[in-house]
């Protein structure tokens, strides 16, 4: 195998021609590299483009890159410079994430804050109702990863969008017809009854329920028996 390094001179190549050798790019070799102290590197050759990784021992971790690619263009050699195996210290021992999880690092640690809440420690609980998620008057209240609208009268909804139909659960009764209002609703009655809910047999024709006709300001039909 031929092989070649920085160290080879012209001389060098001109005898190695003259040997027969072709002295092709993919000829060209460079240093072996060494294990950092308490770690190790591999590499499968010293030609172009081969990669070569570092690790450590347990109990230390790398401080630099993790590989280093050899390269027979200028800048010629190894990608950038080793790496070196430091002594791992657990900086999540003295270091609360809050509402966070902390994951160790080298010299550093980092904090995956849980759902609502944010901060190079996790301690600021985000506010929700920044966003004005209330709509219609709608009033916020902050909770934790979430909000809840306090909706006025007349709107319902997650965002007090959209509008309250009191009729879905209405108690009109004997076929009255349910009339939706901003605060509530009112029972048209059939034929023949009347009272708040058109529970009471009459022998009047259509009724308004009294007591709700009053309450919304509407014209008031007899519920005299
Ligand atoms: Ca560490
Ligand atoms: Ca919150």
């Amino acid at each position: 195998m031929l092989i070649m390094t920085d160290a080879t001179t012209t001389l060098d190549k001109i005898v190695y021609l003259l040997l027969g050798y072709d002295l092709q790019e993919s000829d060209y070799y460079i240093e072996a590299l060494s294990a950092p102290n308490n770690g190790a590197v591999s590499y499968t050759s010293t030609i172009q483009d081969s990669v070569a990784t570092y690790s450590c021992l347990a109990g230390f971790q790398i401080d630099g890159v993790t590989s280093r690619t050899c390269s027979a263009v200028t800048p010629k050699g190894w990608s950038g410079v080793a790496p070196s195996c430091i002594a791992d210290i657990d900086e999540c021992n003295n270091t609360i994430c809050g509402q966070g999880v902390c994951t160790d690092l080298v010299n550093d640690f980092s904090c995956a804050c849980n759902p609502g809440y944010m901060g190079t420690d996790c301690s600021t609980e985000i506010d929700e109702c920044s966003s004005l998620p209330c709509v219609n008057g709608g009033t916020c209240v902050d909770l934790v990863n979430q909000f809840k609208c306090n909706c006025t009268a007349g709107y319902t909804g997650i965002h007090c969008a959209d509008d309250a139909n009191h009729c879905d659960s209405n108690r009109c009764q004997n076929n009255a017809i349910c009339e939706n209002t901003a605060n509530g609703y009112f029972c048209l009655c059939a034929e023949g009854y009347f009272g708040k809910y058109c529970q009471t047999r009459s022998k009047h024709t259509a009724f308004v329920s009294t007591e709700m006709a009053i309450a919304i300001g509407i014209g008031v039909v007899s519920s005299r028996i």
